[in-house]
């Protein structure tokens, strides 16, 4: 695909695949980095920036977020690659905050509700964009990302809480037409999907009996975006309201 035919694709769509966006090597080395930041600092992280399943049990680790206090992933965000891509996307300069990752580890009952990440963003205009690179081989077995294509386009949905660590608000009015009009998005280790703050997504737990399903992401804002600070206060008292629920430190 070329690059006009991508972010047309994008624009129509509000999410779009790039096979193999990071070469073999680039891949390798973002992998042990992760395998260091989870032996070395995740153990000394507060619980509200590593979420387990079951706290006990180390394999369960499922998202770690504000991982730019290290400086491998600090300067990530600023990788060339990857900002190239969100830029040509969004049509203008555009910064991320830092990287997170995510699993759904076998044997764990754990679906991502459907949602607009623009939702907890309140970013206006909604210029904003997730890159989800896969690390594993991602399919609708152990649990995929499925898209609403067009769904950016009405703007955001109306949301409730959820009781889903790292995803605290779901779109409360998904319907059977939604579920009927998914894309599954398989990717194999080193695909990145992208999609829009307002494109609605979800994903199933993972059913497979032994096969992880973890991804690397960054969200680049636009330079045109401004969050809108009322909007985003309601946010985080939310948010806030179910760590404390689910017994969460330094939420
Ligand atoms: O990995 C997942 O299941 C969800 C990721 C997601 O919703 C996102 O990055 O916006």
């Amino acid at each position: 695909m070329n690059d006009e035919s991508l972010k047309s694709r994008f624009d129509d769509d509000g999410f779009v695949v790039v096979r193999q966006f990071l070469p073999q090597e680039e891949l390798q080395q973002l992998q042990s980095e992760l395998d260091r930041y989870i032996r070395d600092v995740v153990p000394n992280l507060p619980s509200s920036d590593a979420f387990y399943h079951d706290h006990n049990r180390p394999e369960t680790l499922k998202q770690m977020q504000h991982m730019g206090n290290d400086a491998f992933f600090e300067e990530y965000r600023r990788n060339p690659r990857w900002v190239q891509l969100a830029t040509q996307l969004l049509g203008e300069a555009a910064q991320s905050k830092g990287p997170e990752w995510f699993n759904k580890p076998p044997g764990t009952e754990h679906p991502t509700p459907p949602h607009q990440d623009n939702f907890y963003f309140c970013l206006r205009p909604p210029s904003v964009l997730t890159m989800w690179l896969a690390l594993d081989d991602v399919d609708a077995e152990n649990g995929c990302l499925r898209y609403v294509a067009g769904s950016h386009k009405p703007g955001i949905r109306p949301h409730g809480p959820t009781e889903v660590l790292g995803f605290s608000q779901g779109i409360s009015d998904y319907s059977s037409d939604d579920r009927d009009a998914e894309v599954a998005v398989a990717l194999q280790p080193g695909d990145v999907v992208v999609h829009l703050g307002n494109t609605v997504h979800r994903a199933d737990a993972n059913a497979s009996p032994d096969r992880n399903r973890r991804a690397f992401a960054m969200v680049f804002e636009g330079e045109s975006c401004q969050r809108d600070a009322d909007a985003y206060a309601r946010y985080e008292a939310a948010l806030e309201q179910q760590h404390a629920r689910m017994g969460l430190a330094g939420a």
